[in-house]
């Protein structure tokens, strides 16, 4: 996968260098190239903000340097020199993600559809945003999702491409050491995580729960799935609710039930 990240803060991105990302690029499962906004300015000050239109507070990014940085990661007539396409994925078709927080949510599900692309261009945002004419712009020619991490607010999109980059990159193959543990792992079947545990088997008068050390596996299992049933009903019980909801068996609904958690028939599993 071919990675461009357009920013104002370069250095924002530095940990892209680091752990199972820097990993990843020195193996070559992922190509990164980080671009200052700047270099695309002509002015002396290099300015890439200017004032609202229809008023109101901050600033916004200006449309032209954005507008050049977009035409050379992605040449509106087709790949730079002609090139095979083939590459690196320097000139693979892209989809351009920009991180807001009027974007769509990001989930587990848009994760994995990201992971499938030969090649993604981040456009980080500062201040009130990037005129909205630099993606109507960009659609013309490659899809543009806008996403967002959550509701709350951020000063810009570095950090969330971080993040997003984070859970893309491990879905790669060879990224992950046993990718046995994407499929165990929270969100993969819609509940969340049970409790974990290692030794010491007691540490400071707190026992690790029996029966994970009773080596009954189907048992272990068990108390696993009843422990991420009673821990999703409690903290997002909007998981077990709506088309999303897992797959809910007899023995599920029982334990939910024990736990007063109300099961709206339609989320009664065939
Ligand atoms: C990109 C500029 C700051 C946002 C005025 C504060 C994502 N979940 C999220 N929260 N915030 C962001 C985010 C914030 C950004 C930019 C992403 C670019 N800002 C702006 C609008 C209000 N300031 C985000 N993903």
């Amino acid at each position: 996968m071919r990675v461009d990240i357009v920013t104002i803060f370069p250095e924002y991105l530095s940990p892209l260098d680091l752990s199972l990302i820097g990993r990843a690029r020195s193996a070559g499962v992922l190509e990164v190239a980080v671009h200052d906004l700047r270099r695309w300015t002509h002015d002396v000050h290099r300015t890439v903000d200017d004032t609202p239109y229809g008023g109101g507070p901050g600033m916004v990014m200006r449309p032209e340097p954005w507008g050049e940085a977009l035409d050379e990661l992605v040449p509106p007539d087709g790949p730079a020199g002609g090139g095979s396409g083939g590459g690196s994925g320097g000139d693979a078709p892209g989809r351009l993600v920009v991180p807001t927080p009027a974007g769509v949510p990001f989930t587990q599900a848009l994760a994995h559809e990201l992971a499938a692309e030969p090649r993604l261009i981040f456009a980080c945002g500062r201040y009130e945003g990037i005129d909205q004419r630099v993606l109507d712009d960009a659609a013309r020619r490659m899809p543009v999702t806008e996403v967002s991490l959550g509701d709350y607010v951020l000063f810009g999109g570095e950090v969330a491409v971080l993040v997003i980059l984070e859970a893309v990159v491990r879905l790669l193959p060879g990224v992950l050491g046993n990718a046995d543990s994407l499929v165990e792992e929270s969100h993969a079947d819609g509940l969340l995580e049970a409790p974990v545990y290692t030794k010491p088997p007691t540490w400071r008068d707190l026992p690790v729960p029996e029966i994970l050390r009773s080596g009954d596996h189907a048992r272990i299992a068990r108390w696993r799935r009843d422990q991420a049933l009673l821990r999703t009903a409690r903290r997002r019980p909007d998981l077990l609710a709506g088309p999303a909801a897992p797959g809910l068996d007899g023995r599920d609904r029982d334990v939910l039930r024990d736990t007063g958690f109300q099961i709206s028939p339609l989320d009664m599993a065939e």
